[in-house]
Parts: structure tokens; C-alpha cells; sequence
């Protein structure tokens, strides 16, 4: 019985692993913008792989603010609110109020439900380039990165990939500290995150979601990093939106080249 158990849990693992490692999109990062895009891109049939470095995917969605769980969002999200599932209530002022936990497992549930392959306790350390394009992502265990164990990692190839890890925007961090490039921004080098401003940071979120280096997408606050954009603190309008617009830019992509 036991050894059963070892093995459906291990042929499954690595039957899900194979399966992945070329995918057509990989998503860093299972924060809230990363989520959305893989729901999206996976309920069109992409084949969506997403990494995500902690145990649980979910990012800065579980905890609201300071742990006080509610997460608040502008009008503009009640459709992506709507389509999720996620129940809300009005505040006033255009603001709408939900509970962080059922917010956070709809977004999970509909990014697996929908096909996306979701890996957890990875993270990705190192991006495949070629030919002037990032063609993949190189991923270890969290915990041999964090505990410093000189192991080498494994990697995974997609058409396109999506910077999602938030606010240190590691997939363009990691590109631009290891090749010498030239990142289709206004600076070459990353100008990370200003202080808060909710409607400053919500809008450029939006507007900074882009391809910004062949085959490298950011969404999210990864967008705000790279951008040298305002942090937009408690507010996640513009995190469901990226990941929208990401997923849609994406999309136009994968046609292009196809
Ligand atoms: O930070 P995060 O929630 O990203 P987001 O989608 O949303 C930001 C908001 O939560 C909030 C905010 C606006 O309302 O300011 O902070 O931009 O989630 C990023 C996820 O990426 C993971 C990290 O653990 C988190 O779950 N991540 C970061 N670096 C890596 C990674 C990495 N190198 N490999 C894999 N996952």
C-alpha cells in the first residue's frame, strides 16, 4: 500500500513535469496578475505552465493589508469579479470590497481548472536566451536557492514568458544582469517601483503590461518595476487587468509567430 502511494504520487509529479517542459507560455510568479493570465491563456488552449516559488500560489493576494484579509477593487474589475466567481460587496466611491481568501482560491481554482499546469515550491533563477529572444526559463527547488546548495537546475522552453513576480521583477532583473541588452523601455537599466500612489500606480500597471524584450512579457508590479511606475498598495484593479491584458498580448504574439 505505502509503496502505491510513493508511486501514484511520484509517476503523477513527473507525468506533470514531462508534460511541461515546452509549453507555449510559462507564467513566473502566482500572484494575482499571474493567475489571471494563466486562466485566460489556458481556457483559449495555450498550454500554460506556471511556477511559482512558494508553497501556495496566491502572492500578495491572501493576506489584503497588514493581514486585515479584504481586498478592494475598483468598478472596472466587476466583470473580471463576475467571471471568477468572486463575490463582492460595494463600499462606495467605485470601490468594491471582497474576502481575500475566496478571491485569492477563485483565481487558483480557475487558472487549474482551466488546464493551466501550476508548479509550486520552484522558482526560477535563470532565463534561456536565443537569438535575441527569451526562449524559456531555468528553475531549481526554492529550497536549494535558499539554502545556497550548488545544484544546477533544470529548465523549461516556451514561446513566450511572463514576468509575474511582482515587485523585484526578477525575470527582467535576471536578463539584464546577465546579457547585455536592450529592454524595449525608456531605460536599459531597471528603475524599480516609486512610493504609493493608488491612481498613479493603477494606471500605469495597465499601461506598462508589454512585451519588453522578445518573447518577455511583464504584468502586474513586475509592469510598475520595470517602468520605474508608483506602487498602488491595497488596491488590485489594475492586477486583474494586467493579467488580462497580458494574456491578450500574448495571445497576438503566439499568432504572429505561428
Ligand atoms: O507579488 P505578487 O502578488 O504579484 P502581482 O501579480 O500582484 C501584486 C499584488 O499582490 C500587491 C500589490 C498590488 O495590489 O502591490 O503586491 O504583481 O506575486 C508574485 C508571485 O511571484 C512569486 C512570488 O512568490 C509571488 O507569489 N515569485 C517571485 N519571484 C519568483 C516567484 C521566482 N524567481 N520564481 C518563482 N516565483
Amino acid at each position: 500500500m505505502e509503496a502505491q502511494i510513493s508511486q501514484a504520487i511520484t509517476s503523477g509529479w513527473f507525468t506533470k513535469l514531462q508534460n511541461h517542459l515546452i509549453s507555449d507560455v510559462i507564467i513566473v510568479g502566482g500572484g494575482p496578475s499571474g493567475l489571471v493570465c494563466a486562466a485566460e491563456l489556458a481556457s483559449q488552449n495555450i498550454k500554460t505552465t506556471l511556477i511559482e516559488k512558494d508553497l501556495a500560489p496566491g502572492g500578495g493576494m491572501w493576506g489584503g493589508a497588514m493581514f486585515f484579509n479584504q481586498i478592494v477593487f475598483h468598478k472596472d474589475a466587476l466583470q473580471l469579479l463576475e467571471r471568477f466567481a468572486i463575490s463582492y460587496s460595494y463600499y462606495g466611491n467605485d470601490l468594491y470590497v471582497c474576502d481575500a481568501v475566496e478571491a485569492t482560491s477563485s483565481l487558483i481554482y480557475n487558472a487549474t481548472h482551466k488546464g493551466a499546469g501550476i508548479f509550486t515550491g520552484i522558482c526560477m533563477e535563470d532565463v534561456l536566451v536565443k537569438d535575441n529572444r527569451v526562449s524559456g526559463v531555468v528553475i531549481n527547488w526554492s529550497t536549494v536557492k535558499k539554502d545556497r546548495l550548488h545544484i544546477d537546475p533544470l529548465s523549461l522552453s516556451a514561446q513566450a514568458i511572463l514576468d509575474a513576480t511582482g515587485h523585484p521583477c526578477e525575470v527582467v532583473s535576471v536578463l539584464c544582469r546577465k546579457n547585455t541588452i536592450h529592454l524595449n523601455l525608456p531605460s536599459d537599466t531597471i528603475p524599480y517601483e516609486k512610493s504609493l500612489n493608488a491612481e498613479a500606480g493603477e494606471k500605469s500597471c495597465l499601461e506598462f503590461t508589454q512585451e519588453v524584450y522578445p518573447g518577455l512579457f511583464v504584468s502586474g508590479m513586475a509592469a510598475c518595476g520595470v517602468s520605474g511606475s508608483n506602487r498602488m498598495g491595497p488596491i488590485f484593479t489594475s492586477m486583474l487587468l494586467s493579467g488580462m491584458k497580458a494574456a491578450d498580448l500574448i495571445l497576438q504574439s503566439l499568432n504572429r509567430e505561428n
